[in-house]
This record gives C-alpha cells, sequence and structure tokens, in this order.
C-alpha cells in the first residue's frame, strides 16, 4: 500500500506531513473530511479506534498517534537526520522533547479546543477554556526559556522536535497571548517557516498566511 497520510488541514497530521516532505518519501495525503465527521466513521475507525487525526498507513503497519508516527518516520529514514542516532546523548534529549510535547502542550489544547469535552455543563466550558489558555500560557514560557539562546530545541541541530514545536505554536495563534510574541518561540517559527519542506507542506494543505 505504500505510505498514506490521512490528514485534515493544519491539525495534528501537519508534524508528520512536513517530515514526510523533509525526508522526500513518496506518500499520499488522504484527507479526512471533518466537516462530514469523517474521523468517525467505522473505516477510520477501523484504522484508529479513537477517531482521532491523524493515521500513518506504511506498509502493512497502521499507526496512530502524532508522536509515535513522528518518532516511526524519523527512525525509517536516518538519512532525513530527523532524529539524533539511537544510543547518542542526544537522543534522549530527542525523546523528552517528543515526549513533552505530545503529552504536555498538545494534551493540553484539547481543552482549549475541545472545552464541551470537560464540562457537564456547557455553561462552564468558557471558564475551561479560558483556563487552558493560561496552562497553555505558563507550558510555552518554560520551553522559551530552554530555548533561549539556541537556534533548535536539541544541541546537535534541527530535529522532528522542532516541527513539533512549531506547529504547537501555531495552533496558539489565536490565543489572548499567542505563543509567537514569546521571543524565542516566534523567532523559532520564523526559522522552521524557512524550510522549504515546511512550506511545501503547508501549500499542500491549503493553508495560507498568517502560519503563526
Ligand atoms: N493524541 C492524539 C490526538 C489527536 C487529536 O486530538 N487530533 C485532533 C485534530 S488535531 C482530532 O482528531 N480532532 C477531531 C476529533 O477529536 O474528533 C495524537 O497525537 O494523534
Amino acid at each position: 500500500m505504500g505510505t498514506v497520510l490521512y490528514y485534515y488541514p493544519g491539525n495534528a497530521s501537519l508534524l508528520p506531513h512536513m517530515m514526510l516532505r523533509e525526508i522526500g518519501a513518496e506518500f499520499a495525503l488522504r484527507l479526512v473530511d471533518r466537516a462530514k465527521s469523517e474521523q468517525k466513521s467505522a473505516e477510520y475507525l477501523r484504522l484508529n479506534p479513537n477517531g482521532r487525526i491523524p493515521v500513518l498507513i506504511d506498509g502493512d503497519l497502521v499507526l496512530f498517534e502524532t508522536a509515535a508516527i513522528a518518532m516511526h518516520l524519523a527512525d525509517r529514514h536516518p538519512e532525513a537526520r530527523l532524529a539524533p542516532p539511537v544510543g547518542a546523548a542526544e537522543r534522549s534529549e530527542f525523546y523528552k522533547w517528543m515526549v513533552h510535547l505530545t503529552n504536555t502542550p498538545q494534551a493540553e489544547y484539547r481543552a482549549w479546543f475541545y472545552p464541551d469535552e470537560h464540562v457537564a455543563d456547557p455553561a462552564a466550558a468558557p471558564a475551561v477554556k479560558a483556563a487552558a489558555g493560561k496552562r497553555l500560557e505558563a507550558m510555552f514560557g518554560r520551553i522559551a526559556a530552554q530555548l533561549a539562546g539556541r537556534e533548535w530545541l536539541l544541541a546537535s541541530g534541527f530535529s522532528a522536535a522542532d516541527l513539533f514545536l512549531f506547529m504547537l505554536v501555531r495552533w496558539g495563534r489565536a490565543m489572548p497571548k499567542p505563543p509567537r510574541e514569546i521571543a524565542p518561540l516566534g523567532a523559532h517559527a520564523a526559522r522552521v517557516l524557512a524550510r522549504p519542506a515546511v512550506a511545501a507542506a503547508l501549500a499542500a494543505e491549503g493553508i495560507a498566511a498568517p502560519f503563526v
């Protein structure tokens, strides 16, 4: 079956999409039409029982969870240098950032984008969203402090973790205090945006400026 990425523009699928273009791999994009709730269709649930985007098909492998897909792609294509080699000290830092980004800000974004899922009384949703926004602000502040004075998250250079951070910074562009306004994060996003593979992924998804 080759490599197929199930995506929706700008969703978590953007990370593996940018990676596939960095790699220069052959792949097909398959739109999961959220307007028709296709992520909850019987066909899609066979691929991801959680009903969430993305899914990657890589030959016989069917994979869900963005971070797992990203780490899989980095391992499958070591020549693209999207992760430090296994055994290198920086590899552990790479794991740290991938797990932190998926487990902390990405997970928190569920409460920001889907506050209704977190309340019994719909009237409480705006307060839940506002509180998630505040927690995200604090999380991005801590990430920014660790990024200060360096170009990329890892001392060894650019990696998939930078693409992940860029995607999360982008998601916050409508927050009261967008993460791009925290200086190292805005500059970091600009560096990521300058990469031709990233521009190509955004264009292919029909995403126009402002990107972050
Ligand atoms: N932990 C999952 C979360 C994926 C996720 O929340 N995807 C969102 C889009 S960014 C989604 O599918 N939303 C539609 C829905 O929940 O119905 C992952 O990283 O793959």
